[in-house]
C-alpha cells in the first residue's frame, strides 16, 4: 500500500494504526493520505479538484483562495430518514431516532464499505473538537474517500500533525466516510460522487463510532460536526454529566462595558449563525462570537456553567446572508471560504437568494445552468464554509480552553403563530419545559416537507444520540449540578411570527434582536420589568426598547399577545407529543405541562392577567 508518509513515523498509536490497518484492509483504496494539516497540503487537494473538474477557483481579486463546487442534485442535506442510532437496546435510541440492531447493522455496513475505495485516496484526519489540550475537548478520526470533506475538515476543526502530536496514547472517536463510488480500472469519476439510494449515516453510541456512507454533504460527511459534536457528545455528556448542544455561543456587553456570555438553540436554518454574529442596532450594545452551531458546556469549580465551542469554522446557510441581514457573515466569507451549491457569477464570484437587491447578469445556477428567474440560483440549503477567525466580532476567547461562563440559555424555533416574541421561565424546571417544547417549521437544511410543523425538543430532534426523554432528565436534573446561586436564566424567542394575511414577518429581526437580548442582559440582572402571564415572563411593552422602529401599537401588541384559545390548543397538542415518550416521559415534564394547563385555564377564567412591575 502507497501511503504518503510511512504510518510508523506518522503516528506511534497502537489502537490509531490498527484503527487504519482494518479499514484499509476492507475499504481497499488505492493509496493512502495521512493529513498534516498544513496549508501545503489545502492548497494542493484544492488545485487537484480543480483540475479534476470538482472545483471552481473563484476570481482572487475579488474573494481570494476560495472555491466554488457543487454537488449531486440528490445529496444537498442531512438525510434525517437515512441517520440511525445503533444502540444495544432499542429503548435507549428512543422514540425519536431511528433505531437498528447493532450487529444487523454492521454486517451491512461491512458488505456496503468492503472495496467502497477501491480507485480512490482514502485520506486519514486527524482532529480535535474543541481548543487542543482542553479538558472539555475530544479526540476524533475521520477516514474518508473525499478530498472536499477534507479541505472541509481543514475549516472547520483543529487538525492534523498537532493532534497526532497530542494523541499519544489518548482514546479517539472512530469516524468512518465513503462517498460510496469504488472506481473501476480506467473508469472516469463523476464531478460529486456519491450514492443517494444506499445512504447511511450511523452511530454506535456505545463504542463511540461513526459510520457514513453514501452522502458527500455537509453534516452527512463532516463528522466531526452533527455525528460526532452532538449525537456520540450526547451520550457521552449524558454519562459524564455535561451537555452538547444545537447552540450558538455568543459575548454581548452593554454601553456601561458589562459583559455576559448566553447561549441560543434553534432547529436548522432557523437564525444560529446570524444571532451569533449580530450587528447591533442599538448604540453601545456590542456582540461578540465564541461559535454558531454547537456547545459543550461542563460545570466549573465555580459551580458555574462554562461553553466551548468544539468547531474551528462556519458552515452557514448561504441565502439569506447579506452585509444588511448579517455583515460578520459576509466580512468572514470574503476570503480562504468554501462555497457549496451557490450560484456562479460571469466573474466567478459567488451569489445566492438574498444576498444583493438586484440579480447579477448571466449567472449559473447551482445546477450549472444557465440562471432563469423562475429557478431558484443558489440551493436553499447552500452553504459557505469559512474559518472562525475570520469573523471580525469573533471573541478574544474563543480559543480559551476554560471556555466562557453562561448566564441566559435561550430556545426558539420558526412559529408564525401562538409563540410570543421573546418570554422567560419562571424557574430551571420551567426553562427545561421551554427547551422540551421547542417546535418549527422546518427548512431546507433537512430532506423533507418545507414549512410544515415539527417539535423538535431542544433544537435537538435530528441530533440526540439517545432517548430523548432520558435527555429531558438529564435536563431536568442539570439545576442540581451546578453549585453556584446563579443558574443561567432560561428564555424562548420567535423571530417569525406574521401578521394575519401570512405576509411578512411582523419583527423586524437581526440586527434588531438586540433590543430582546438587551432585555434579557437585564432580566438577568433584574434590572428591567416583566409581566407574569399563563406561560412565563414576558416584557411590559415599555419595558423593550423599540425607538426608531416604527412599529405599530397593534404590532407591538401582536408581538407580545399570549393568545389563551391558542395556547390551550397547544397544551393539547404538546399533550400528544410528549406521550410518544410513553412511561419514560420524566414527572418533571408532566409536572411542567399539568401547571401551564392549569395557568392557561385559570387566566382564561379570568380573562384578565395580574401585572408586575419591578
Ligand atoms: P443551521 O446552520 O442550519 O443550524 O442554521 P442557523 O440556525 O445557523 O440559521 P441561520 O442563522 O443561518 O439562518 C437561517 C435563515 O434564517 C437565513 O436565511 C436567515 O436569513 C434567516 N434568519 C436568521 N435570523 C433571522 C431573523 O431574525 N429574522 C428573519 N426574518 N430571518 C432570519
Ligand atoms: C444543520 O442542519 O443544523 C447544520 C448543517 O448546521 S449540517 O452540518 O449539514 O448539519
Ligand atoms: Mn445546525
Amino acid at each position: 500500500m502507497d501511503f504518503n508518509i510511512p504510518l510508523d513515523e506518522w503516528t506511534a498509536n497502537k489502537n490509531l494504526k490498527k484503527f487504519i490497518k482494518d479499514k484499509i484492509d476492507l475499504c481497499k483504496p488505492k493509496n493512502v493520505y495521512l493529513c498534516s494539516g498544513t496549508k501545503e497540503e489545502y492548497d494542493e487537494l484544492m488545485n487537484q479538484m480543480v483540475i479534476d473538474g470538482k472545483a471552481i477557483k473563484l476570481n482572487d481579486q475579488k474573494r481570494p483562495n476560495s472555491y466554488f463546487f457543487k454537488s449531486d442534485p440528490e445529496d444537498v442535506a442531512r438525510v434525517e430518514e437515512r441517520t440511525f442510532i445503533c444502540s444495544e437496546k432499542e429503548i435507549d435510541a428512543g422514540p425519536t431516532n431511528n433505531w437498528h440492531n447493532p450487529n444487523e447493522m454492521k454486517i451491512k455496513l461491512l458488505n456496503l464499505f468492503d472495496g467502497s475505495m477501491q480507485g480512490r485516496t482514502m485520506y486519514v484526519i486527524p482532529f480535535s473538537m474543541g481548543p487542543i489540550g482542553s479538558d472539555k475537548s475530544h479526540i476524533g478520526i475521520e477516514i474518508t474517500d473525499s478530498a472536499y470533506v477534507v479541505c472541509n475538515m481543514h475549516i472547520m476543526t483543529r487538525m492534523g500533525k498537532k493532534v497526532i502530536d497530542h494523541l499519544k496514547d489518548e482514546d479517539f472517536i472512530e469516524c468512518m466516510h465513503s462517498v460510496g463510488k469504488p472506481l473501476q480500472e480506467n473508469e472516469k469519476d463523476t464531478l460529486w460522487p456519491c450514492d443517494p439510494e444506499n445512504r447511511y449515516i450511523v452511530h454506535f453510541p456505545e463504542e463511540k463510532s461513526i459510520w457514513s456512507y453514501g452522502s458527500g454533504y455537509g453534516g452527512n460527511a463532516l463528522l466531526g460536526k452533527k455525528c460526532f459534536a452532538l449525537r456520540i457528545a450526547s451520550t457521552m455528556a449524558k454519562k459524564d454529566g455535561w451537555l452538547a448542544e444545537h447552540m450558538l455561543i455568543l459575548g454581548i456587553t452593554n454601553p456601561e462595558g458589562e459583559k455576559k456570555y448566553f447561549v441560543a438553540a434553534f432547529p436548522s436554518a432557523c437564525g444560529k449563525t446570524n444571532m451569533a454574529m449580530l450587528n447591533p442596532s442599538l448604540p453601545g450594545w456590542k456582540i461578540e462570537c465564541i461559535g454558531d452551531d454547537i456547545a459543550w458546556m461542563k460545570i466549573s469549580e465555580d459551580g458555574r456553567l462554562w461553553a466551548i465551542n468544539p468547531e474551528a469554522g462556519f458552515f452557514g446557510v448561504a441565502p439569506g446572508t447579506s452585509y444588511d441581514t448579517n455583515y460578520n457573515a459576509m466580512k468572514s466569507l470574503e476570503k480562504n471560504s468554501i462555497f457549496t451549491n451557490v450560484a456562479l457569477t460571469q466573474d466567478n464570484d459567488v451569489w445566492w437568494e438574498g444576498m444583493t437587491k438586484n440579480e447579477p447578469e448571466n449567472m449559473i445556477n447551482w445546477l450549472g445552468k444557465k440562471h432563469s428567474k423562475e429557478e431558484k440560483a443558489a440551493h436553499p440549503n447552500a452553504r459557505f464554509t469559512s474559518p472562525a477567525h475570520q469573523c471580525p466580532i469573533i471573541d478574544k476567547d474563543f480559543e480559551n480552553p476554560k471556555g466562557v461562563p453562561i448566564s441566559a440559555i435561550i430556545f426558539g424555533g420558526r412559529r408564525d403563530d401562538v409563540v410570543p416574541l421573546v418570554y422567560e421561565a419562571f424557574d430551571w424546571q420551567h426553562g427545561t419545559f421551554l427547551g422540551a417544547s421547542v417546535s418549527s417549521q422546518m427548512t431546507a437544511a433537512a430532506k423533507g416537507n418545507i414549512g410544515k410543523l415539527r417539535h423538535d425538543p431542544f433544537a435537538m430532534l435530528p441530533f440526540c444520540g439517545y432517548n430523548m426523554a432520558d435527555y429531558f432528565d438529564h435536563w431536568l436534573g442539570f439545576d442540581k449540578k451546578m453549585t453556584s446561586k446563579n443558574l443561567p436564566k432560561i428564555f424562548y424567542v420567535n423571530w417569525f411570527l406574521k401578521d394575519e394575511n401570512q405576509k411578512g414577518f411582523i419583527w423586524p429581526g437581526f440586527s434588531d434582536n438586540i433590543r430582546v437580548l438587551k432585555w434579557m442582559f437585564e432580566r438577568v440582572d433584574n434590572k428591567v420589568g416583566f409581566k407574569k402571564t399563563a406561560i412565563g415572563n414576558i416584557p411590559n411593552i415599555e419595558d423593550l426598547n423599540v425607538d426608531g422602529l416604527n412599529l405599530s401599537k397593534n404590532t407591538l401588541e401582536k408581538l407580545l399577545e399570549i393568545d389563551l384559545d391558542k395556547w390551550e390548543k397547544e397544551v393539547l397538542e404538546l399533550k400528544n407529543y410528549f406521550s410518544i415518550f410513553k412511561d419514560k416521559l420524566p414527572e418533571g415534564i408532566i409536572d411542567q405541562l399539568n401547571k401551564l394547563n392549569e395557568r392557561v385555564l385559570k387566566e382564561k377564567s379570568k380573562r384578565c392577567e395580574p401585572s408586575y412591575k419591578e
